[in-house]
């Protein structure tokens, strides 16, 4: 993924680095997108359509008071990434106490190695006792290889070289049952390269075991090739989720991820490593952060969509509104430092005050020091706060009165604008 991720750092330091967000500099920007996610193995259609939306949505859209178009553009580049890729809503894989999972996929794809790191995975999030079972005879080994790993990851382990495999998985689940095992993994076989009879198999496994689950174990290293592979497999057994493994390293791994969520199937993990804690929850935006090196590109994308429907939050609209809240505000404000000013965040309420808007770290520093001279009661009833307080509380912070009266007149102002958004929105709701 390292070569996608630094591909889309350059396309973001392009962004931030145009003078002038015009439709040249978009057109210019989104063809570099382009070239990198075709390096990526992203299927040519998928690319266009998406820089194609980036670009209607980027010209198109008015920009929210208080953002420019460079923002509007990092914006829609995140949004429609993460649409690429799945959406909002994260899959997480679930499993009941006493569920069976069954994996399934090609040989080589990483089953095995996917079935401990599960079971390290459930043990540790959910504290379940699982067990493993070894339901591929086919593969030399195959036996030693998840034996040694159920020891590693401390899971139960079945099997019995020889037999047939799918007599071996209703077996190991009475018998790991037995064991007081929570959750029980098949691990299958997958020698075909003939896919056919592998799809059959499976298919004839599954429907003498009844898993709760199946699993399709696919090896990211095959690009967009693993879109039509996890169709295959959808049409032989109901795949619930996918783990796409060997994303460390994979050139083409955003091309099979991409593919994959084109299917409609949903990716439940991702494994970035041959250890065995080297298993990811997959959550699209969180991986479109990171492959932008932004992390706080969420922060951003959540303020411009704040700013488009102008909601304050419950608690500030209907609980008190006193210094100690204004002074949180400052403090999330003071908080996101420099990055405040490259992207213009402006929490709630601070938007709508000028002063505040436009305060520089330096004052935002200064009030939070005034406010930190006062007492407790001032902080909760400001409307106490006379001249010969002012006078100590600036005295006490290093500032002046001026500066005081300054700070109370902004948390006045911002509360006067609290109140009337709450009024407004009690008459829209009608009660
Ligand atoms: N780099 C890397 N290698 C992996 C990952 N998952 C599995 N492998 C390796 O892929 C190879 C095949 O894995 P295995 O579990 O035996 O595949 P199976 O045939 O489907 O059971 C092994 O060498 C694993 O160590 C992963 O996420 N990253
Ligand atoms: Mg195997």
């Amino acid at each position: 993924m390292e070569q996608l991720r630094s591909g889309l750092l350059r396309v973001v330091s392009l962004v931030k680095r145009e003078a002038i967000i015009d439709r040249a500099a978009v057109k210019r920007i989104l063809r570099e997108l382009e070239r990198e996610l075709l390096k990526a193995d992203v299927a040519p259609q998928t690319v266009l359509e998406l820089s194609r939306r980036v670009e209607e949505r980027t010209l198109g859209e008015s920009i929210p008071p208080g953002f420019s178009r460079r923002e509007l553009l990092l914006k829609n580049l995140y949004e429609e990434l993460v649409n690429m890729l799945g959406g909002e809503a994260r899959h997480e894989l679930k499993p009941r106490k006493g569920s069976v999972v069954m994996l399934v996929g090609l040989q080589g794809s990483g089953k095995t190695t996917t079935a401990a790191k599960l079971a390290l995975y459930f043990r540790r999030k959910y504290g379940y006792k699982v067990g493993l079972v070894c339901a591929d005879n086919y593969r030399p080994g195959a036996y030693e290889q998840l034996e040694q790993l159920a020891e590693a990851v401390g899971a139960e382990f079945y099997g019995r070289k020889g037999a047939d495999p799918v007599a071996v998985a209703v077996e190991g689940v009475r018998e790991l049952r037995g064991r007081g095992v929570d959750l029980v993994i098949i691990d299958t076989a997958g020698r075909h390269k003939e896919e056919r009879a592998l799809l059959e198999e499976v298919r004839d496994m599954a429907a003498k075991l009844r898993p709760d689950e199946v699993v399709l174990v696919l090896d990211a290293t095959v690009g967009k090739a693993a879109g039509p592979q996890a169709e295959a497999f959808h049409k032989a057994v109901p795949v619930g989720s996918i783990i796409l493994t060997k994303m460390d390293g994979a050139a083409r791994g955003g091309g099979a991820l991409a593919a994959v969520a084109r299917t409609g199937a949903r990716i439940a993990f991702i494994g970035t490593g041959e250890k065995l804690d080297e298993l990811e929850p997959f959550d699209p935006p969180s991986f479109v952060s990171r492959l932008l090196g932004m992390g706080d590109l969420k922060t951003l994308v959540e303020r411009i969509r704040a700013a488009r429907t102008p909601v304050a939050p419950e608690a500030l609209l209907s609980g008190r509104f006193t210094l100690l809240e204004f002074r949180e505000q400052l403090e999330q404000l003071a908080r996101l430092g420099p990055l405040r000013k490259v992207l213009e965040l402006v929490p709630l309420g601070f938007q709508l005050t000028p002063e505040l808007e436009k305060a520089g770290s330096e004052n935002l520093r200064k009030w939070i020091a005034i406010m930190d001279s006062m007492t407790r009661e001032e902080l909760t009833r400001p409307e106490i706060i006379d001249r010969s307080r002012m006078v100590r509380i600036a005295r006490g912070s290093g500032t002046s009165v001026k500066d005081v009266r300054e700070l109370l007149e902004a948390y006045r102002r911002a509360q006067k604008l609290l109140r009337q958004l709450a009024r407004s929105r009690r008459v829209r709701l009608g009660s």
